[in-house]
């Protein structure tokens, strides 16, 4: 079975998390996941965003994923520029490997 990105998220809380960095460099992935209420789910249920996040199911999230990040949520969002990547890159990827594992050992 599939999940999608709300089946675990609410799409209110998506679109007010969205509006919230609409301004480019003004995206904070900290702020984006309390905003979602990410931070109120349970360990598997971050898994299963991460792993809905992972494109290409490589098991890490990838610089080329984050900087496309809010589309996976809503379409017609903006990409992340570069120093947003840059940014939530250093700031989610625990051992520095350049991606961030989908077993959310590295997420807050
Ligand atoms: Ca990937």
């Amino acid at each position: 079975m599939n999940m999608s990105l709300t089946d675990i998220l609410s799409a209110e809380a998506i679109e007010n998390a969205i509006k919230d960095c609409e301004a480019p460099d003004s995206f904070s992935y900290k702020k984006f996941f309390q905003l979602i209420g990410l931070t109120k789910k349970s360990p598997e249920e971050v898994r299963e965003v991460f792993r809905l996040l992972d494109d290409n199911n490589s098991g890490f999230i990838e610089e080329s994923e984050l900087k496309f990040f809010l589309r996976r949520f809503v379409p017609g969002a903006r990409t992340l520029t570069e120093n947003e990547t840059k940014n939530f890159m250093s700031g989610s990827d625990g051992n520095s490997d350049g991606k961030i594992g989908v077993d959310g050992k590295s997420h807050q």
